[in-house]
């Protein structure tokens, strides 16, 4: 088979400070690959001008666009601008600066939350656009639909060897657990450790509890990422999931036993649920040889406890 990317390659990893991003640059340094970062003080993505300049100058073999301004469902439907406009932004400034830097490979990653929301489970790559969306993260499907087909684009019009990648719900250490902001599986884990300390015997748990939902450790979305660099090179953006989804009822139910929280769980319907179901079809990515290696239980008690010994680790 086919080695794209061979070690030592210099890769570029945009937001290496983010829960994928860290990931990546550990499984590439890991691996034998040299990887440059940039803090955000010292490159800001949006910034066009000084995106390309800086791909110019270091030409790395490869990026990873793992940066994104991303949430959960309430950051999404409740400031969507940022998620809109931020997102095409980066896309903008760091896809036609690798393409102008003439860097031969770059990775982006799509979000699963741009199937449609009633795409037929599990959902196969085909089904991108043809549908209506899910309304709680509308603006920021569109950043992301919108670099999928400037990926694509790129591709069809000048040959570039430009790929993506479609993660489902992520979750790890490094992740953002800020109430307010997070997506689901941080935000029980927070809630329900600060529930056992302060000796609370009820917990409210967001929406119905009905929707189902996948998740995929960051770890296995990074090795996902080497098997893509190294073997991939295909028009279609590859899902990765772990293949098997549960309710947020029975998640709830795991993350409260984790963390040893043993009061009562109850259901906020007032909050909303968003799309009922997003289960990825990865059958793609398997026939590449890549297999998931995280336990859902193994995952969350190993993100509990990073939280816990770095309880404000920004995302
Ligand atoms: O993780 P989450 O925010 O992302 O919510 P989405 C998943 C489900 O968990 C929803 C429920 O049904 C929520 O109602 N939930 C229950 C909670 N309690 C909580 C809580 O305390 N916090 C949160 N956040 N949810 C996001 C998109 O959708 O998924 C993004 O908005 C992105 O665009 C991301 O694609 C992966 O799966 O609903």
């Amino acid at each position: 088979m086919d080695d794209f990317l061979p070690p030592p390659a210099r890769v570029f990893v945009a937001g290496h400070r983010g829960l994928v991003g860290s990931a990546v640059t550990r499984r590439l340094t890991a691996q034998g690959y040299r990887v440059l970062t940039r803090t955000r003080a010292e490159l800001d993505l949006r910034d066009a001008r000084a995106t390309a300049a800086f791909l110019r100058r270091a030409r790395p073999d490869a990026v990873v666009l793992a940066a994104a301004r991303v949430g959960g469902i309430m950051a999404n439907s409740t400031h969507p601008v940022p998620f809109l406009e931020d997102n095409l932004t980066i896309q903008l400034s760091v896809i036609s600066g690798a393409h102008h830097a003439g860097i031969p490979r770059l990775l982006f990653l799509g979000s699963s939350c741009i199937y449609p929301r009633h795409a037929v489970q599990p959902i196969t790559e085909d089904a991108l656009l043809s549908g209506p969306l899910e309304p709680t993260n509308e603006a920021y499907a569109i950043a992301k639909i919108a670099g999928l087909v400037q990926i694509r684009s790129y591709r069809r019009q000048y040959g570039a060897s430009f790929i993506s990648a479609m993660p489902t719900n992520l979750y790890g250490p490094g992740d953002n657990f800020d109430p307010a902001t997070s997506h689901v599986l941080p935000a029980l884990i927070r809630r329900f450790h600060d529930a056992k300390e302060a000796k609370l015997t009820d917990v409210t748990v967001w929406g119905t509890g009905t929707p189902r939902r996948e998740f995929l450790h960051a770890d296995d979305l990074a090795s996902a990422c080497e098997v893509l660099l190294r073997r991939y090179d295909g028009d279609a953006p590859v899902n990765v999931g772990c293949g098997e989804d549960l309710t947020i009822a029975d998640l709830a139910a795991r993350v409260a036993a984790a963390v040893g929280y043993r009061g009562r769980i109850t259901f906020d319907p007032s909050r909303p649920d968003g799309t009922p179901r997003k289960l990825l079809d990865i059958s793609t990515i398997r026939a590449l040889g890549w297999a998931p290696a995280v336990p859902l239980a193994e995952g969350i008690a190993q993100t509990y406890r990073a939280w816990r010994s770095a309880p404000d680790t920004p995302a």
